[in-house]
């Protein structure tokens, strides 16, 4: 692998964002194809959600890495555009109606992008008609809804239903500290993921099942 591309992908489990940044230089500079440098980030993102999982690194750790790996998608992302590699999946992420956390959202967010999906984020106290209208317009094969607060999941629940209600064609994957695998399957959901990690292999499961 080139030098800079395992500094890359050092940078990136370390949260090094003036690191990552001069390392996605240098490997543009030396016309690496950009799907090797997302390989790359992705690589470094991929091992931090492992050890988040494990509970060897916590939330702040996973926060710096993936704000270096924004910094590096950012330099990176007209290459893709301009060589056709686009993400092959599309998510909209809102936090529900009446919540306004949105820090594991937000993680959960960063980390769909490291893995490739294309997500809109519609961002916090979301109501259930934006939801459905952003899952329309950008054809979402997945929505995925945060909640933080016992009070919101209701909230949660009618934005599910109202999916249902009108046959949009998306999956529903949903999260948050109140939320429980129990919930998901009482409220209809496709998939519960307990934390961001986890949210990618959900993610990819349920597009995948499509
Ligand atoms: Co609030 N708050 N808060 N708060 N707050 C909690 C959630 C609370 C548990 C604190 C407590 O009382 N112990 C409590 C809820 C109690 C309950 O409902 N059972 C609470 C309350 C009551 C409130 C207010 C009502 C307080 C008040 O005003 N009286 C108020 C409500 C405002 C509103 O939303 N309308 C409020 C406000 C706030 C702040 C604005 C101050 C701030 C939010 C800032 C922000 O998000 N920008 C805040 C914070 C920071 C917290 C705590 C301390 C931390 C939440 C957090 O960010 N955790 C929280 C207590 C706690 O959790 N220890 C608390 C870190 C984050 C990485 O974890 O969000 O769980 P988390 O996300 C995880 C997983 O849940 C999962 O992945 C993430 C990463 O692993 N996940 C998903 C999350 N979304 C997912 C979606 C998925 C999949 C996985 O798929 C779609």
């Amino acid at each position: 692998m080139i030098a800079s591309l395992q500094i890359l992908t050092e940078s990136i489990k370390t949260g090094k964002r003036k690191e990552a940044k001069a390392a996605t230089e240098a490997a543009i500079e030396a016309n690496v194809p950009p799907e090797e440098i997302l390989n790359a980030l992705s690589s470094g993102m991929a091992d931090v959600g492992r050890r988040f999982k494990a509970n060897e690194i916590f939330v702040p750790e996973v926060l710096v890495a993936a704000r270096a790996m924004q910094t590096s998608m950012a330099l990176l992302e007209p290459l893709l555009v301009k060589s056709g590699i686009e993400p092959e999946h599309t998510v909209v992420i809102g936090t529900v109606e009446g919540d306004l956390h949105d820090i594991g959202k937000n993680l959960v967010a960063m980390m769909l992008k490291g893995a490739n999906f294309k997500v809109v984020d519609l961002g916090t106290n979301v109501p259930a008609d934006k939801i459905i209208e952003a899952v329309q317009q950008h054809n979402a094969q997945l929505t995925a809804l945060s909640a933080l607060l016992t009070t919101t999941m209701p909230a949660m629940q009618q934005a599910v239903e109202k999916i249902h209600e009108k046959n949009i064609p998306t999956k529903i994957m949903i999260g948050g500290a109140p939320i429980t695998q129990e919930f998901a399957n009482d409220i209809g959901a496709d998939g519960y993921a307990a934390d961001a990690a986890s949210a990618v292999d959900v993610a990819r499961q349920l597009v995948s099942a499509r």
